[in-house]
């Protein structure tokens, strides 16, 4: 993974890498992370927690070019704190954002950051720790992060037809079908009419999505070569022009070109969206915006009316990749707000 991790200083680390058996034993992966259970029913990451740290504080750990920072000059019972629970390493929850980064100091986000630790050590005992410094004025755990789940009771028996109201404003050849949107009582003895969200006279009065709409999907990945959704969505063209492997628009993030693979994972190679095992990513995508009267597939809700100047753009913002994986994402900060016309 390569997202702007921060070392800590040899003159730290060595305190730390003695105490333990083995660095390598501390150092998880995703596929490897272990989770415990906190009072109230929380699932937790082990050995791992956010902190945020008072502004005086983040000004003496501020990493230096090569992102290295040196805990020398961290403050001492912070120092020590982190060398009590093992821990092997700092980084920023919020991605810096290159040449946004100054939005993301004025937010705070630059105070915020993971501390990943010896699993063993007791996160209760080690989150009130930090809770009691002065320098922190935020600590808590990384909640655990999985697929919403849908529970067979709510679907239907059976697939509902492709049929339902009469006079469909689009040619959308699955719409009849999307009861959530219009329903008239007529798809079949289930449907209930008025059980939908009425979008229909906001699309005939109102409107149908307009492209200077960005609409982040925190979700598993958006298929982007679905034939439904790639007409909706958001392009970086720095990054689709620009060079594999180089952060083209100076925005932080290498090769976001509809979005970011936010995973925290070994294996996840230059933010690269990959659609969730579930497509539930690419599912919801298409609630939000498939292409609208194109002849093909559903409609979204902000999908357009078929003309070019319509439809809200899609932004692929990953945080899932499997429907039973357990794990913690690192988080967008600074992706909408820049990616926003
Ligand atoms: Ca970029
Ligand atoms: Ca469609």
């Amino acid at each position: 993974m390569k997202k702007n991790i921060l070392y800590l200083a040899l003159a730290l680390a060595l305190p730390i890498i003695s105490s333990c058996s083995s660095s390598d034993d501390l150092r998880d992966s995703y596929s490897e992370t272990r989770t415990v259970s906190l009072p109230g029913g929380i699932q937790a990451l082990a050995g791992r927690m956010h902190i945020k740290v008072s502004p005086e504080a983040v000004r003496k750990m501020k990493p230096g070019t090569s992102g290295v920072i040196s805990m020398q000059s961290a403050p001492t019972r912070l120092s020590r704190a982190m060398n009590d629970i093992g821990t092997y390493r700092i980084e920023r929850l919020f991605a810096p954002a290159g040449q946004f980064e100054e939005r993301s100091i004025a937010f705070g986000l630059d105070r915020w950051f993971t501390i990943h630790f010896d699993s063993r050590q007791d996160l209760t005992a080690a989150l009130k720790k930090f809770q009691s410094l002065d320098e922190v004025q935020v600590a808590e755990e990384v909640a655990c992060l999985s697929f919403p789940e849908t529970t067979t009771a709510a679907m239907p028996a059976e697939p509902l037809k492709a049929k339902g109201p009469a006079s469909a404003p689009f040619n959308d050849p699955q719409i009849g079908a999307q009861w959530h949107y219009k329903n008239d009582g007529s798809i079949d003895s289930r449907s209930r009419a008025g059980s939908d969200c009425n979008v229909w006279p906001v699309w005939k009065d109102y409107t149908t999505g307009k492209p200077n709409v960005i609409v982040a999907i925190i979700d598993g990945g958006i298929d982007v070569t679905h034939e439904d959704l790639k007409d909706n969505l958001h392009v970086n063209t720095a990054e689709l022009n620009g060079t594999q492997g180089v952060d083209d628009d100076g925005n932080g993030f290498v090769d976001d070109v509809y979005g970011y693979n936010f995973v925290e994972a070994s294996d996840v190679v230059g933010g690269k969206i990959e659609p969730d095992d579930a497509g539930h990513g690419t599912h919801v995508a298409g609630t939000v915006a498939a292409r609208n009267n194109n002849g093909l597939g559903v409609a979204g809700i902000a999908g357009g009316d078929g003309s070019t100047n319509s439809g809200v753009r899609l932004l692929s913002c990953q945080i899932f990749r499997k429907s039973k994986e357990e794990g913690s994402a690192r988080q967008p900060s600074s992706m909408l707000p820049i990616m926003a016309p």
